[in-house]
């Protein structure tokens, strides 16, 4: 059985973060160990007057008692972060915990609709590039993918030749596999573009009306989850796109239901699928 720690912040409400990452990876039946970066009262997209504790000094105490205590894993996967300073931590704690062939996945979540989330700057960015020349597997979004690429962003409108210069500079940067998402060539049409380094492969599903919090993070984990399972990246890609769809339907029918989607409703399709 394979043992994950996910890094990312505790977002008390709002349906991301490790809020999502901790049922959908156990979902897989994937022991899910957690590294908080940030303790939040909510996410920080749409919510006024947050709470939000930086957990950055408490890291390296914890990986290192891990360490002490000859506890490894199998990949770790990475999302929001609550400061610059964590990533040379993340990579001190891949070297100690992170076993040979282990998995350092990476989504880079600080950014959507070409702006960066409250909070982060270029230091930040700059960081969070490098943690990504490190990874295994990147994650990002197109916004994310041009923040750390200094790429201009291009809402909708491009062609497939932006996509695969995104996916195509982020693996010379280092990342061995790219997983770019909100890919839609027409305004019917969203998935991702999966890049192993030798070609580029896409999977589309129909896109939802809705823009959805928190879907980027459903992806990272359906996808982490099925990684460490045993299933090909594109695989992996293709069930965390159809998961997500799907949480975004199972949300439809609540209008008011605005800072998260109804992820919860959907774990049978991981489990009856395993
Ligand atoms: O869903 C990404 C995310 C995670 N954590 C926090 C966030 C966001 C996006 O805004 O604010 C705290």
């Amino acid at each position: 059985m394979s043992r994950i720690v996910t890094v990312q912040d505790i977002s008390c409400v709002g349906q991301c973060s490790i809020t999502v990452a901790l049922p959908i990876v156990s979902a897989f039946g994937v022991e899910t160990s957690i590294l908080p970066s940030a303790v939040l009262s909510t996410h920080t997209g749409g919510f006024k007057g947050f709470t939000f504790r930086d957990l950055t000094e408490d890291m390296p105490g914890i990986y290192r008692h891990w360490h002490a205590e000859k506890i490894d894993f199998d990949a770790i996967y990475t999302g929001y972060l609550g400061n610059a300073r964590q990533v040379d931590y993340i990579l001190e704690m891949a070297s100690m915990v992170l076993k040979k062939n282990g998995l350092l996945i990476v989504d880079p979540a600080m950014a959507d609709y070409g702006k960066l989330y409250t909070g982060f700057d270029d230091a930040f960015v700059a960081e969070m590039a490098r943690l990504c020349s490190h990874a295994d597997y990147v994650l990002p979004n197109i916004s994310e993918a041009a923040f750390i690429l200094k790429e201009k962003y291009v809402g909708e409108g491009y062609d497939r030749a932006y996509v695969e210069n995104l996916c195509k500079k982020l693996h010379a940067l280092g990342a061995k596999n790219v997983i770019l998402t909100g890919v839609g060539f027409s305004a019917d049409q969203l998935g991702v573009a999966v890049y192993d380094g030798k070609t580029v492969e896409y999977y589309f599903n129909k896109r939802e009306e809705r823009n959805s919090h928190g879907t980027g993070d459903i992806f990272a984990s359906v996808f982490s989850g099925a990684l460490v399972t045993g299933r090909t990246a594109y695989a992996a890609a293709a069930l965390a796109a159809d998961f997500t769809v799907k949480a975004i339907q199972a949300t439809a029918d609540d209008p008011t239901h605005t800072y998260g989607v109804k992820f919860e409703k959907v774990i049978p399709f991981i489990t009856d699928n395993l």
